[in-house]
């Protein structure tokens, strides 16, 4: 069942700005889904392509945490990096926006709106970690305890990474909250639903009836997530950074980013094309293709689709050609341990040759499994096939005709057989191009294009121009026509994939930029069309570039296993005036204890040198025999705020110094000094 479309509308996953973007992205998404991209564009069919940054989320409010700095600095700075990394590798988004853009804001909020007006949710009460000394519902990525599977200490509310295994907060033994370190306690709150187990009739038939030609990693994956059967999923979050739930008696409330992160496609839609967005989105003509990973093809073939069909007006999509990971060195790609390559800094080591990794990386790319991408393949593949095999037969074809022709295509002669079988070997490359990639086979389109480079090869060695040269000029004029139109149709079928090579090719040959209705014509440079000046289109990479790349990724192993143990980085500077505002004391214990009912409360009795002061820390665990403590000497805030915590008026903040591994240790005067003395 292969329907007619009129256009094409791409989106590619809008990555978290929490961080750059590395190979694994590139892989997985951004190269297939530019390749489709201007595959589509080459052949003038209507196309849109539609990118982002994803800006809500968890990832972000705890990358802001971690750098005492705001959500949006941290969403400003990465949303900058990672659209720059994309347009120096060449994908051609129409669009690049991002979710914090108001538009977005009063799209998502709409959409929402609407589902809520038409009784598409459900609302629900539950019991939710709460932190009571942060005074907030804590995310699943907030809460750390020990896996009651493998007994890691530091697994997360949402998985363990030692093991592997999903977990829910409830599951952890003795959860701990990462933003105060007191355990969380359950505390009931409404959320919205969208009850997917009311939409899991039509999603079966969809998807397991009408897609049957999905990819089979996808298919199979929503296979799975049905026949277990669909549960509500919360809309909503307890969180202070997201878009407001647009509801009355929604205070404190956002949209979790999972729903309105794809609204962000529409969002850039209606921003790039404000008055005719609709035709992209609610015209059953339209093919709606989303690019993804493999973790995300949940929520854009079950999740998504549900919102769009509830919402009533929009299509769904045609298709999902989601990728499986690409790993590094035989290892997971992990942004935390700093295993990737990253583009801005690939782009450093090695400027100018963006088409060496995307070739590497399609070449790779993990299509129905994990792949993995070394340093050796990378020099392999660049030297023994982009330099030996495609830039080696551009070169010879060039270099041929200035020597023998004055640098201006000869005329063709008669045709061998020979010549004749080259030719209709040259033109069955399209065909086998446009399967592929009308397949999402990229990494077989990518190889058929190429294998339009070794046939020209082959034709040049088979046929040795240079010693047809010295006895038959009229023969030599025939082969080097030949081989100047492959090189012609080259820079066609090579655009999608290495488009800054294909522009290059096109200088050498001094020749526009044509459609691809023109790959298989042996017309494209007429006789005595005069060429450009051309130059080697790739270079061998050497060596000693390789192992030095091998031996960066060597460092960060050994720094992650000497260092999980390295210290923070440092807070934002501030202006002496604002350190002068803290007043900070040494204060004589006079009395500590456990606070009763807690696990990490001690109320400790100081003489601050004016008064006695009661000031509450929680550093129990640390401290198991507390009355030990009677009689030295700490140092605390004077004069912070007085707050009352488990009904106990806490009138300041001892001081402390937390090891990496979380540990707390009291800071104390190194000799004696009178109680009340400022620290300075
Ligand atoms: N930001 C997850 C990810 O980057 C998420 C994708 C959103 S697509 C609408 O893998
Ligand atoms: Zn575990």
């Amino acid at each position: 069942m292969s329907k007619q479309f009129k256009r094409t509308l791409i989106t590619s996953a809008l990555p978290y700005a929490n961080g750059p973007v590395h190979i694994g992205h590139l892989a997985g998404v951004y190269v297939p889904a530019d390749i489709y991209a201007r595959y589509l564009r080459l052949k003038g069919e209507e196309v849109l392509f539609i990118g982002g940054s994803d800006e809500h989320g968890i990832p972000i409010t705890i990358k802001a945490r971690n750098e005492g700095v705001a959500p949006q600095d941290i969403v400003d700075r990465y949303h900058t990096l990672i659209k720059k990394s994309f347009e120096e590798f060449g994908v051609t988004f129409d669009i690049y926006s991002r979710t914090t853009s108001e538009i977005h804001r009063e799209t998502a909020s709409g959409f929402f709106r609407t589902l809520y007006d038409k009784g598409e949710f459900t609302e629900q009460e539950s019991e939710q970690y709460y932190d009571e000394e942060a005074e907030q519902f804590l995310a699943d990525r907030y809460i750390t305890g020990t896996c009651p599977h493998c007994g890691n200490e530091k697994a997360y509310g949402d998985q363990c990474e030692q093991c592997g295994t999903s977990l829910s907060p409830s599951e952890l033994i003795d959860p701990k909250s990462t933003l105060s370190g007191s355990k969380p306690v359950m505390r009931k709150t409404k959320h919205w639903y969208l009850p997917l187990d009311k939409h899991e009739a039509w999603l079966r038939q969809w998807i397991l009836e009408d897609h049957k030609e999905w990819k089979t990693n996808v298919y199979g994956q929503c296979k799975s997530w049905l026949d277990l059967g669909l549960q509500p999923r919360a809309v909503s979050r307890d969180l202070d950074w997201g878009i407001p739930v647009p509801v009355e008696g929604a205070e404190g409330k956002v949209l979790y980013v999972w729903f309105d992160a794809p609204i962000g496609y529409i969002s850039n839609t209606k921003e790039l094309l404000p008055g005719d967005w609709e035709k992209w989105w609610k015209d059953e003509e339209t093919k709606l293709v989303h690019f993804i990973g493999k973790d995300n093809i949940v929520f854009h073939c079950i999740v998504f689709p549900a919102m769009l069909k509830a919402e009533g007006s929009f299509i769904l999509p045609e298709n999902v050609p989601a990728n499986e990971f690409l790993n590094l060195e035989n290892d997971k790609i992990s942004t935390s341990r700093n295993w990737a390559v990253w583009l801005h800094e690939y782009l450093e080591e090695f400027p100018g040759k963006q088409d060496v990794l995307r070739y590497v990386l399609i070449a790779n790319a993990p299509e129905t499994k994990d792949n993995d991408f070394t340093w050796k393949d990378f020099q392999a593949r660049n030297n023994n096939e982009l330099v030996a095999v495609l830039g080696n037969f551009v070169n010879r074809a060039l270099v041929l005709t200035q020597k023998y022709f004055d640098n201006k295509t000869p005329a063709l002669g008669e045709l061998t057989e020979y010549d004749r079988d080259t030719i209709s070997e040259a033109e069955k490359v399209k065909t086998a191009v446009e399967y592929n990639l009308e397949n999402y086979h990229f990494r077989e389109a990518q190889k058929e294009a190429m294998n339009l480079a070794r046939i020209g090869n082959k034709y040049l060695a088979d046929s040795e121009p240079w010693k047809t040269a010295k006895t038959d000029m009229e023969r030599t004029a025939t082969i080097l026509n030949i081989a100047l139109q492959i090189t012609a149709n080259l820079a066609i079928v090579i655009e999608p994939f290495l488009p800054f090579s294909s522009a290059k090719i096109r200088a050498f040959i001094n020749a526009d930029r044509l459609g691809w209705n023109n790959l298989g014509s042996f017309n494209l440079l007429p006789a005595g069309h005069a060429l450009g000046n051309s130059e080697l289109l790739f270079e061998k990479i050497e060596d000693d570039v390789i192992e030095k790349q091998v031996q960066k990724l060597l460092d960060t192993k050994k720094a992650n296993e000497a260092g999980e143990r390295k210290a923070k980085p440092v807070k934002e500077a501030i202006q002496f005036d604002t350190f002068e505002k803290l007043d900070i004391r040494v204060g004589t214990v006079l009395e500590c204890e456990k606070v009763p009912k807690t696990d990490k409360l001690l109320r400790f009795l100081l003489d601050d040198g004016l008064k006695k002061r009661t000031i509450l820390s929680g550093i129990a665990a640390y401290y198991p025999d507390p009355q030990e403590l009677t009689g030295k000497q700490v140092c605390f805030i004077a004069n912070l705020e007085p707050r009352k915590m488990r009904g106990l008026l806490s009138e300041g903040m001892i001081l402390s110094a937390e090891n990496t591994d979380g540990n707390l240790v009291l800071v104390a005067p190194v000799k004696e000094v009178q109680s009340g003395s400022q620290v300075v």
